[in-house]
Order: C-alpha cells, then structure tokens, then sequence
C-alpha cells in the first residue's frame, strides 16, 4: 500500500478570532445559487477557487472605467490602465515574500509558468546526460514540460518517491539530487493528496549541487503564507483562479539573474527595447517575457483579490483550513468504506482530500454528490503517475477554502451516509 491511513494528528487549537464565516460566505455571490434544487456546497477548490463580489466587481469597474491597451498609449486611460496593472504585479511582489516586482512575470496559469522556464532557461541549460528531478506526485504540469524537455535534450527524469503515509521520501535523496541534477522541480502543496514539501530542505539540497529548484505553488499559495525568498527557490509559480481571483492569470516569479539571463518566450510587441530590419534587442524584466496584449482586466481584477486574501490574512486561512480539514478527516473516516488517501498529520498538509469507497467508483460518487448540491472533483486529477503509484484508477477529492465551514462537511459527510445506504451497501 502506498499513502494511507497513518495517524499522527496534531490539535489545532488557536482560536479563529479574525475569521467571520458568515461575512465571508456573504460575500461569494454564488454561493447563494440552488444546485440541483439544493443549497450549492462548493468544495471543488482545488480545481478553481469562488470569486467574491469585490473581484467579479473589479472586472467590470475596469471595463466601464478604465479599459485602454497598456504601456503604450500616452492618454489618461492608458496610463491608468498600465497603472492598475502594474500595481497588481507590485502587490504580488509583497504577497509571496517582499521581492522585487521585476521578479513577477504575469502568465495565463501556473502551465504556462512552467511552460515559459521549460521552452527558455531549460532549452539553453538541460543537455544530454543532464537530470531534472521530479516527485512522484506532481501534477502534469510540472511533470510534462520536463518529460518533453528530457526527452528532445536526452535527459534524464528522476523521480522521488513518496512513502506509505504520503510524504516525500527523502531517505535517497542525496543520491537522487546529485552532481549531474540541474533542476529540482516539486510541487509544494499536492493537488491530490493535500502534502504539502519540506521546499526549502529540497532548496538547500538542490543548491549544495549547485542545481536550481522550481516550486508549484498552485495549491500552497492560496492557502498558506509563502516567501519565496525564506524557501529559497528559483522558481515559484502560482494562477490567479485558485486564490479568488480571475481564470487566465498566472504567476512566475524568478530571480532576477535568472530572468534576466533567459531568453524570452513570445516574440512580438511590447517585448522588446529596438527593432530594426537586421537586429532586434529584447525589454527588461519582466517585459521581456510579456510580449503581446496581455490579460489587463483580469491582472487587475487579481489585485482585488489578493487585498482580499491579505485581510483576512493567509496566516488565518491556514489556521481556519487546517482547523477544517481535521474535522473533515475525523468525520470521512468514520464512514465504513471510505478510505482517505494522504497524510492525515494536520501541520504537514493542506485541505485537498482525496478518498475512495472501496465499493464505489469515484466517478458515481461525484455524481451523486452533485444530485444533493455538492460539488466535488473525481478522477486522476492530471496526476496519472501518481495514481499509479497509489494503486488507484481515480479518486474522489473534495477541497476547502475560505468560505467553507462545519456545515458544508456535514452536508459532505450525511450525502455520503446517503449514498452508501442509497446503493444499499
Ligand atoms: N490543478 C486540480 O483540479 P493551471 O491549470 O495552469 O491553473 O494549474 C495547473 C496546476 C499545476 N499544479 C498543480 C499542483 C495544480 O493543482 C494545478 C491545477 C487543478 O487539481 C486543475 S487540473
């Protein structure tokens, strides 16, 4: 059996003094819709986050306000539109540790973060006999890139495996990151079974071979207080959708030596300092690597919601997550059948839960959650080596955020008393 059922629980036990559910959840239009004719609990996280009014708000204020093409024009609604974009940039800058705004290059997602250092720091620096160090629980877009890479550079993918509780397996690591690693790329909050990685431990090691890390941020970033430059790592990437903001805006932060010494990703406008009809320079950072028209109204839009997050404070979605994310475990594991899959130990993981019902297919059991208003994800969750390694076809998984409390797990756990009764089992 790979990851299971191990119990290590710790207690969380700091009250949530700053953390009014009530006001939170008012301030998610949709979860005042009927979904099936039920109340819609909305535990489908993981895949994208709600939006609250302040962001769906944002969009349109943009649109009927300030909409202009930015860092081109030279009229008030230009410079105000490249003024809102460059803010939010500044503000994510802040949000993951205080660096320099140049370090934040805009994407459409965390894919294409991954995608940009793959196509432009691993063309120029992977080679043949080279190797990329993967986990064996990424999601694919963070184990794709660097397979298509290895493979057209004849390069090698070595993998660290994860043990029977769903942690990392570090005892062979010093093997595994060697003298021939150039790149250490690992997710920092799994998708599937909520771990989340000692990062920082796999900066140090990856650095000592004088290796660059990656981290995949998309499911640590918007659940818990991140500083890129504490983890030490090269890379962090992250979307915007994940966190209460807008689908099409994603995060790379790199350091500035690093972005600086990359070649640039789309050619076109806006992307680069001169162009004559024999040579053509590039921008600065990080305009070097947006070339086109970018998602402006959503960029803006995400500033909302990272002022949201920051008032609520990630230190106390953390705590209110992890304080959830217990009473889900307890409560899922006392239903016969159901299997949870990861690690249960509170401090070590995040609120992505993924079970099984060893008599039901997780597809069945997403639907019949959705017939009562639930929405979960079932499926491999674009983690198929993972569910290999975990000896399973799919799971099903639901995820906590913010506006999810006690009677949304409930709700969860009566639906799938329901159900199990339902199918007579
Ligand atoms: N995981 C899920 O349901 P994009 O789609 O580019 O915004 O994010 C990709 C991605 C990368 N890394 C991790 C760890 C992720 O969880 C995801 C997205 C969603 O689990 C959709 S597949």
């Amino acid at each position: 059996m790979r990851p299971g059922t191990a119990k290590s629980k710790a207690t969380v036990s700091t009250p949530l003094s700053r953390f009014d559910i009530q006001k939170i959840k008012a301030d998610f239009p949709i979860l005042n819709e009927k979904v099936n004719g039920n109340r819609l609990v909305y535990l489908d996280n993981a895949a994208t986050s709600q939006k609250p009014r302040v962001v769906i708000n944002a969009i349109l204020e943009y649109y009927r306000k300030t909409n202009a093409n930015i860092h081109r024009g030279l009229h008030k609604l230009a410079e105000d539109a490249t003024r809102a974009y460059e803010a939010t940039r500044t503000h994510t800058a802040a949000f993951i540790g205080g660096v320099e705004s140049e370090e934040i290059v805009f994407t459409r997602g965390t894919t294409e973060s991954i995608n940009l250092v793959a196509y432009t720091w691993g063309e120029e620096n992977i080679h043949e006999g080279d190797e990329i160090v993967i986990t064996e629980m990424e999601h694919h877009a963070n184990f794709v890139p660097w397979y298509v890479l290895a493979k057209k550079k004849k390069a090698v993918i070595r993998r660290i495996p994860i043990t029977v509780c769903g942690h990392l397996d570090l005892n062979d690591i010093d093997n595994i990151i060697n003298p021939r690693t150039k790149l250490v790329a690992v997710t920092h909050m799994s998708n599937v079974l909520g771990t989340i990685n000692p990062v920082k431990e796999l900066a140090a090691k990856a650095h000592a071979r004088k290796a660059l890390i990656l981290a995949d941020g998309a499911q640590a970033a918007p659940h818990m207080p991140v500083n890129v430059k504490d983890l030490d790592v090269d890379f962090y990437v992250f979307s915007s959708h994940k966190m209460l903001g807008p689908t099409g805006v994603g995060v790379l932060y790199g350091r500035r030596e690093l972005l600086e010494s990359m070649p640039p990703f789309n050619f076109g406008g806006e992307m680069i300092g001169e162009v004559s009809f024999d040579r053509v320079t590039w921008a600065d950072i990080p305009h070097k690597f947006e070339g086109g028209t970018p998602n402006i109204a959503d960029v803006v839009a995400y500033h909302a919601a990272l002022s949201y997050l920051d008032e609520i404070g990630m230190d106390n979605i953390r705590r209110h997550e992890m304080e959830l994310t217990e009473y889900a475990i307890e409560k899922l594991s006392r239903i016969e059948g159901i299997e949870i899959q990861g690690p249960q130990d509170i401090p070590n993981r995040g609120g992505a839960i993924s079970f099984t019902d060893k008599d039901l297919h997780p597809h069945d059991i997403s639907t019949f959650l959705d017939s009562r208003g639930i929405a979960i994800r079932a499926g491999h969750h674009c983690a198929q080596p993972l569910m290999r390694v975990i000896g399973k076809i799919a799971t099903a998984r639901a995820s906590l955020y913010i506006y999810n409390d006690e009677a949304d797990v409930d709700t969860l756990y009566n639906a799938l008393v329901e159900m199990r009764r339902y199918f007579g089992l």
